[in-house]
C-alpha cells in the first residue's frame, strides 16, 4: 500500500503492476495537488454519514465479472469517492492533470478520498479479493459517467484550478 507509480500503456492484464522501466514513482505531494488524498488510517472517519462494506471476490459480488469490468471503465462522479481497505489489495488508477495514468497501489489499512470530478478507474490485483469500506458525505451517489464526461462545472473548475496553478 502507500505507493503510487505512472503506467506504462500496454493493453496486458489490468491487476498486472503496469510500472514503467525504469518505475516512475508519484510522491503524496503530487497526488495531493491532484486533490487525491491517501493515507494510512488515523482514526480520522468523522464527518461522514453513509457508510457501507463491499466484498470484492467472485464468490460475494453478484455479477462479479460485470462489476469488475465496470469499476476499470475510466468514469467520473460529482462527489468525492473515499475508500477504506479493510482487507486484500487493490489498485485505484487517476488521470493527473496532463492526462497520465497514476496507479496507486492500496492494502490493509489504507484510505483514500479521490475529489469529484476526477477521472479514475478500479482493479483488483492478481490476488483477486478485497474488502472495503465505501464512505459518503451526505446520501449516497453511485452515479459513475463514463469518459467523456467534460460537460459537468466539476470538470471546468478543476481545469481552471490547474491552469491558475500552472
Ligand atoms: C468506483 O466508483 O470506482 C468504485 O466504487 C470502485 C470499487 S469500490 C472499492
Ligand atoms: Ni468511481
Amino acid at each position: 500500500g502507500l505507493a503510487a507509480w505512472f503506467m506504462d500503456s500496454s493493453d496486458e492484464d489490468q491487476r498486472k503492476p503496469h510500472k514503467l522501466d525504469p518505475n516512475m514513482p508519484v510522491s503524496m505531494e503530487d497526488l495531493q495537488r491532484l486533490g487525491v488524498f491517501h493515507w494510512k488510517l488515523n482514526a480520522d472517519l468523522k464527518g461522514y454519514s453513509y457508510m457501507d462494506i463491499i466484498t470484492i471476490h467472485k464468490d460475494t459480488l453478484p455479477n462479479y465479472e460485470d462489476k469488475l469490468k465496470m469499476f476499470f471503465e475510466e468514469h467520473l462522479h460529482l462527489d468525492d469517492e473515499i475508500r477504506y481497505i479493510l482487507e486484500g489489495r487493490a489498485y485505484f488508477d487517476v488521470r493527473d492533470d496532463e492526462d497520465r495514468w497514476i496507479r496507486i497501489s492500496m492494502d490493509k489499512g489504507d484510505l483514500i478520498t479521490l475529489p469529484a470530478g476526477i477521472y479514475h478507474r478500479f482493479t483488483l490485483d492478481e490476488t483477486n479479493y478485497t474488502k472495503a469500506m465505501r464512505l459518503f458525505v451526505g446520501e449516497p451517489v453511485w452515479k459513475a459517467y463514463n469518459r467523456p464526461a467534460d460537460e459537468f462545472d466539476i470538470r471546468k473548475n478543476r481545469a481552471c484550478f490547474f491552469w491558475l496553478l500552472r
